[in-house]
């Protein structure tokens, strides 16, 4: 890895972060990018990047200079053609991302989504008992891949017909955020047909009257959203609902059996368990890098960028910044964790984070209630992807209290 060579007075580092190496294991190329310098050139992909916390947040929060709307992946929009019609609430500058975040947001605050907490944490107990019933689980596809598809499809009023497309249709977008590596070419393989099933779903005639589909679809009777629009929300909450919470669970399951202390923290002091969570979310990150291109000639940390260049943000690394985080490699549910960028920050900060909240606060307090010791029970199968970092396999042994 050369790090003598500079281009435009910015570091370039020879790494390939969508390379199965640095996918794998990312934390020695995280540091490696952090001292580089506050802002480096990736040659690669002809990108900006960086990876300290004060840089990741700046340019989150100032999304004039680093807008969206050409593409939160690596594909610049203004000049390359996108996979699909870009999404009108992530893919999107104000004033249009006000209007389409002004129609979900309300559907996804805190007091809304207290009418779905007890059905949450019924499916949670039900799965916890089966759980326990066998004592040797797999974290990823006993609990973490089950407990969102149980709880969200119906949140949002899908019917039960095809609902196995979810998750494709989800791991296609986001390796979409990377290059056209063999992880994007292998995700595509049945592109038409989940699209189709996705696209399908995501009409007002195919969602129930009661979910967060027929919401945004009252908001287009109100005239804040056209018809169009609606079903374009609709398919935000299907790519962007589902994985990231499977990862987020996943992640939790991973670092609780890890550190099987932190559990008994929790065990002892209950209201622990929500700062806990904010902590697998800045440990894990499960969201693990996020673009931006900027709208005009700039300068980071005395580095001139162009205009309609492309940032990439690893937020991942931010969250362990040693700048900003006390031993940041320590999991910790005692820390104060709150400001990482796990679920990103400023306008675009993830319009989703209290479902995701809720459906791993369901989870982990049934388990917290029940069970005295989460224990690895052999090795976890990583699961690679351009944007994600999680398990396909999470081995568990279940130890209940009492
Ligand atoms: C959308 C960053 C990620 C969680 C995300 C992915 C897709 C969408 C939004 C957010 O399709 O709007």
């Amino acid at each position: 890895m050369q790090t003598e060579a500079h281009y435009q007075g910015a570091p370039i580092l020879d790494v390939d972060p969508f390379s199965t190496e640095f996918l794998t294991d990312p934390y020695p190329f995280h540091e490696q990018l952090r001292e580089a310098g506050p802002v480096v050139w990736i040659p690669k992909y002809k990108v900006w990047a960086m990876a300290r916390y004060e840089e990741v947040r700046h340019v989150l929060d100032d999304w004039e200079t680093f807008c969206s709307s050409a593409g939160g992946g690596l594909s610049n929009f203004n000049q390359e053609k996108p996979w699909r019609p870009p999404s009108i609430i992530l893919e999107a500058d104000p004033p249009m991302h006000n209007r389409t975040r002004g129609v979900l947001a309300p559907l996804l605050n805190r007091a809304a989504l207290n009418k779905l907490r007890e059905g949450f944490d019924e499916k949670a107990k039900l799965l916890v008992d089966s759980a326990l019933a066998r004592q040797e689980v797999d974290g990823v596809k006993d609990i973490a891949e089950v407990f969102p598809l149980q709880v969200f499809p119906d949140a949002v009023g899908l019917q039960k017909e095809g609902r196995e497309n979810l998750l494709p249709y989800a791991n296609m977008a986001f390796n979409a955020f990377g290059p056209r590596n063999e992880l994007f070419e292998e995700a595509f393989k049945e592109a038409e047909k989940v699209t189709d099933w996705i696209m399908n779903q995501c009409r007002r005639e195919a969602l129930s009257e009661d979910g967060f589909g027929a919401q945004i679809y009252a908001a287009a009777d109100a005239g804040e959203i056209s018809e169009q629009e609606a079903g374009m929300l609709v398919r935000s909450l299907l790519t962007a609902g589902l994985d990231t919470t499977m990862y987020g669970i996943t992640s939790a399951l991973y670092s609780f059996a890890s550190f099987p202390e932190q559990w008994s923290l929790i065990r002892e002091n209950p209201a622990l368990l929500r700062p806990a969570f904010e902590e697998v979310v800045r440990f894990q990150s499960p969201v693990q890098t996020f673009f931006r291109t900027t709208t005009c000639k700039t300068q980071v940390a005395g580095v001139p960028i162009d205009a309609d260049q492309k940032v990439l943000l690893f937020l991942g690394a931010a969250n362990r910044d040693p700048r900003r985080w006390e031993a940041p490699d320590t999991f910790d549910v005692r820390r104060r964790a709150v400001g990482h960028v796990g679920f990103g920050h400023g306008i675009h900060v993830c319009v989703g984070q209290m479902v995701a909240r809720l459906e791993a606060e369901s989870v982990l307090t049934e388990l917290v209630k029940r069970v005295e010791r989460i224990e690895l029970n052999g090795e976890p199968v990583r699961r690679l992807n351009n944007t994600l970092r999680g398990l396909s396999s999470l081995p568990l042994k279940l130890y209940a209290a009492d």
